[in-house]
């Protein structure tokens, strides 16, 4: 089985407690992470250190989310902490700190290969795309039939600003002939769904062009939760 996940935003617990609910077995069953593990709450670096081997051995993907792109401009002296803290990065921070320098290079080194996308085929959507945030309203890349091509899209707009791109709202904001024309389904995170769907629940929110999986692992506060998607079976978890 191929599940999806994103935003689990430092929740180890919360985590470790979704693999436990989908009985994830890591011999057959293979994990995609959307982006997102770091800040927030306590743990995004005990996170690292647990996927970090599955990530190598191919049991786990995982795609950069804009927190970890924080992480990579943070160590190479590009942001700075009082700005990190305020996007939620105080707990990585901490962790940082307490490493050695080895270890801090060896994580800049795991952060900046990360890939921004991977496709998937699917059974219900065909094939799609994986992403941490969409796509970004001025990078539309078209193929000749008209259509949006969105892989292009997604490595023109990383080319040209990939912060911009990581923290880009576009997709949800999209008129409806941009997402009629978009080539590829989407499975995105980074936005929370209380806030998009309509009755304000943190379940996974579904539409025809795309789905979004951050149910607000990084907002416990605000009543957020961890969500996750099975690809091959269509059905949604939760844990909370
Ligand atoms: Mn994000």
């Amino acid at each position: 089985m191929r599940y999806l996940i994103s935003d689990i935003h430092g929740d180890f617990d919360l985590f470790k407690k979704m693999l436990r609910t989908i009985n994830f077995n890591f011999d057959y069953d293979q994990l995609i992470i959307i982006g997102d593990i770091l800040d927030r709450n306590r743990h995004g670096i005990k996170l690292y250190q647990f996927i970090k081997p599955f990530v190598e051995e191919g049991t786990m993907q995982f795609l950069m989310g804009n927190h970890e792109l924080f992480a990579i401009r943070y160590m190479k002296g590009e942001l700075s902490e009082k700005r990190w803290i305020s996007f939620g990065g105080e707990h990585t921070l901490r962790d940082i700190k307490e490493m050695s320098e080895e270890e801090r290079e060896e994580l800049l080194q795991f952060l900046t290969k990360l890939p921004l996308y991977v496709e998937i085929d699917t059974m219900k959507y065909g094939r799609a795309v994986i992403t941490h945030t969409g796509i970004s309203a001025t990078m539309y890349v078209y193929n000749e039939d008209g259509t949006i091509n969105v892989t292009k899209s997604i490595d023109k707009a990383a080319r040209e600003n990939l912060f911009e791109y990581l923290i880009s709202l576009d997709l949800h904001y999209a008129p409806a002939h941009i997402k009629n024309a978009l080539d590829r389904f989407l499975f995105v995170g980074h936005v929370c769904t209380f806030g998009l769907n309509e009755d304000a629940s943190n379940k996974i929110y579904r539409t025809p062009h795309y789905m979004n999986l951050d149910c607000g692992a990084g907002h416990r506060d605000l009543g957020g939760i961890l969500g996750c998607y099975c690809v091959d079976t269509d059905e949604e978890f939760y844990v909370s």
